[in-house]
């Protein structure tokens, strides 16, 4: 917007409501809790909120709501995981810190975007 300081504010490329078990933390494997999450990708994170209220892109503005966690996507590896689920659409997410997240949709085109937008991102920070 035009209060943001050009240059502060990164960019939003997408956001969705998508359903999310974190699967490890630290290479450590975890219980799975399967809750739905709204997702933002801003700049180089991913950003996942509970809040329901939280459900809309200027969400991850600074100050607007509070984010559950969120992820450095630069060296994250994204790899379709069908078999780690018995639910269909199903992609994981390991960061470099060795945090992996199962994401999932109903909609088999709205994961491919997620899929195809999140690795566009991860691309690019490999080639900086
Ligand atoms: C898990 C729960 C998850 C399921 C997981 C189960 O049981 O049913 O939904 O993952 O399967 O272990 P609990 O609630 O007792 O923890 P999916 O829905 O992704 O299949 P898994 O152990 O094969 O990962």
């Amino acid at each position: 917007s035009s209060t943001d300081t050009e240059g502060v504010t990164p960019e939003l490329e997408k956001a969705g409501l998508l359903n999310k078990t974190k699967i490890a933390e630290g290479g450590r494997k975890l219980r799975k809790n399967w809750n739905p999450s709204w997702v933002v990708l801003v700049g180089n994170s991913l950003v996942f909120f509970k809040d329901p209220k939280s459900q809309n892109p200027d969400s991850w503005k600074p100050g607007n709501s509070r984010p559950e966690s969120s992820v450095d996507l630069r060296g994250s590896q994204l790899q379709w995981a069908n078999d780690l689920s018995s639910r269909k659409n199903v992609f994981k997410l390991r960061t470099v810190t060795g945090n992996e997240f199962l994401l999932q949709s109903e909609t088999e085109l709205l994961i491919r975007e997620w899929y195809r937008t999140i690795q566009n991102v991860i691309d690019r920070l490999d080639k900086e």
